[in-house]
């Protein structure tokens, strides 16, 4: 379908869960919107004469009916998120009011505003860069603590003030460079700035290199607990979780289909599987397990093999653990630590007891750097996360190169100056300030409604 999007007539939409809860809010955003709205409400109010930033109680009016009391906060063009005029119903939150809501400003003028709208508005309107635009979706969808932390660094402009650095670095190297053009009599040996060059690279060098992080911790991955039965697999899935989802026992494969559940370990999203003990099963039900918990940990971006360290490794084990081909990365575990008979673990295992929680921070931290392909990123630094930006900064990196390539061979000025520029046409780009009107659409529309 396509959705063909006039950037100033007035929209409206629900911007919370369409499902029964305390309060729902319902936005409404365009010139004209609150003059729309005036006719609605019962007349001491009047949406259209009131300030901006103010909140108002009133009785939404379908003709005679009251359909709802509610509060409406007014915005007025610019200072308002869209940077045009518009309102927030707080109504009640049960589906026949919020239904009758949209219906009836439906039927006043209102069109249904579509995925990302208002945030779109708000960019197109230079109320905040794209990148920080992106950072609002990312925000809203963000599954953990750390995610959340991270997307709001971006929402505050992290990242679009780095591209804005380099971006600025270059604007000096192509201003030094328009000079050789036009006084080519005055080039000396110290003609280009290379420290600019060397300045824009890192900077943006560094931000591609955060891409794999950011990802993964708005994305999340999928681990999966593999190992003999009895092994422990179950007691440490419910401690990963902190609750008790999969059915522990001494009986060996109780477990025998799969579990899922999602745990936030060190801040990145993890979908975990507990998987059926592998062993030589006989009968049908179990051989179906067994057969699916394959298919787990074929997918799994990192699996977590459990011994039991009371009993050590068998054939079976080994198997498994010297047969690993994947490229993901697999952890051994030496479980049962707390128990007396408990062997030494060989080399390669982390020493862990499902049942005391003792070296389970460790498997976390293990398994955050395995899944993350290195120790994670500090604080300070913005990751990206949008594939969007990933793509352009490569770009960006691409034309860098050939511009240090063109200067060692000691090519014209005018030559290293396309480079730069289509550098620097990248980077504007990512903040918003070159744009392209499909590329926003597709954007926007993974947005939420209402957002
Ligand atoms: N003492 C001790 N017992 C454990 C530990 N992990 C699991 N168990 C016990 O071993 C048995 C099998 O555990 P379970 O989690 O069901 O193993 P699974 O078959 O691999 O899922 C149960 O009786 C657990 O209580 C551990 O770290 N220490
Ligand atoms: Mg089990």
């Amino acid at each position: 379908m396509i959705v063909i999007r006039s950037p100033d007539d007035p929209i409206a939409a629900l911007a919370t869960p369409a499902a029964s809860s305390a309060l729902a809010v319902i936005r409404v955003s365009g010139p004209g919107s609150l003059e729309l709205l005036s006719p609605l409400v019962a007349r001491r109010f009047d949406p259209a004469a009131a300030r901006g930033h103010t909140i108002h109680r009133c009785v939404v009016k379908d003709g005679d009916e009251d359909v709802d009391d509610v509060l409406i906060a007014v915005y007025k063009s610019p200072k308002s998120y869209t940077g045009e005029d518009g309102a927030e119903i707080f109504c009640h939150g049960s589906l026949p009011v919020i239904q009758r809501l949209l219906s009836l400003l439906a039927r006043s003028g209102f069109r249904a505003a579509g995925p990302g709208e208002f945030t779109q508005r708000a960019f197109l309107n230079g109320r905040m860069g794209l990148t920080q635009a992106e950072a609002v979706n990312e925000i809203v969808r963000a599954k953990t603590d750390r995610a959340r932390g991270l997307a709001l660094q971006r929402l505050g402009g992290a990242i679009e003030d780095r591209v804005q650095k380099a971006r600025d670095a270059l604007l000096d190297l192509r201003a030094s460079l328009e000079v050789l053009i036009d006084y080519p009599d005055e080039q000396t040996d110290s003609g280009v700035d290379t420290e600019k060059l060397d300045n824009a690279e890192r900077i943006v060098m560094e931000l591609v290199h955060t891409y794999p992080q950011g990802r993964i911790y708005q994305e999340g991955v999928s681990v999966a607990i593999a190992g003999a039965t009895n092994a422990g697999k179950s007691s440490l899935f419910n401690l990963l979780l902190r609750q008790d989802r999969a059915i522990v026992s001494e009986i060996h494969g109780t477990t025998r289909d799969w579990l899922e559940g999602t745990a936030s370990i060190q801040g990145i999203p993890v979908r975990l599987f507990d998987t059926a003990g592998l062993r030589a099963a006989t009968d049908a039900l179990e051989i179906q397990g067994l057969k699916k918990t394959h298919e787990v940990i074929d997918s799994a971006d990192a699996v977590l093999y459990l011994v039991d360290g009371t009993r050590g490794m068998d054939a079976a084990d080994r198997k498994f653990l010297d047969g690993w081909q994947r490229p993901a990365p697999l952890l051994r575990v030496w479980n049962k630590s707390d128990l007396r008979g408990v062997l030494p673990a060989p080399e390669g295992f982390l020493t862990a007891s499902a049942v005391t929680g003792t070296g389970i921070d460790d498997i976390q931290r293990a398994l955050a750097e395995a899944t993350l392909g290195g120790a994670p990123f500090g604080g300070a630094e913005p990751l990206v996360d949008s594939e969007r930006q990933r793509d352009l900064l490569t770009s960006a990196l691409a034309s860098l190169k050939r511009l240090r390539a063109s200067l060692s061979e000691g090519a014209t000025p005018d030559l290293l100056a396309v480079d730069c520029a289509e550098a620097m046409d990248s980077l504007e780009e990512i903040t918003g300030a070159v744009t392209n009107a499909e590329v926003l659409d597709r954007m926007f529309s993974r947005f939420c409604v209402g957002k």
